[in-house]
């Protein structure tokens, strides 16, 4: 079985007995707390790349900083990787240490 398809996995019911649908695994995509990240960088990110409020993006960033990670979104694998590799680059680019990372749901 391809790799893509281990991503496959949750059986769906449909009127026809011979068809089997399997909808797609979920990824959390992950914040990790660091010391040096200003917070309203964070929250910008949770806004720009989450498409969170400014009052959710504060609660997710404030849940981060003082529990040490919190997840930003749930994802099917490519657009969660897709959202992993811009954060990542984004921050790399404003030269923050942000972390961004993905775990199955
Ligand atoms: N801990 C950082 C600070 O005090 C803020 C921060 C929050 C950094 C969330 C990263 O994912 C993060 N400036």
């Amino acid at each position: 079985m391809s790799d893509k398809n281990q991503d496959l996995e949750n059986d769906v019911v449909t009127a026809d007995p011979k068809i089997e649908i399997k909808e797609p695994s979920l990824y959390k995509v992950v914040l990790n707390n660091d010391d040096y990240t200003p917070m309203e960088f964070v929250i910008e990110i949770l806004q720009r790349f989450f498409l969170h409020n400014v009052e959710q993006a504060t609660q997710i960033m404030l849940n981060v900083h003082h529990e040490g990670k919190g997840v930003c979104g749930v994802y099917t694998r490519d657009v969660a990787e897709t959202k992993v590799v811009q954060v990542n680059e984004y921050s790399q680019e404003h030269e923050h240490p942000l972390l961004c990372s993905m775990e199955k749901a």
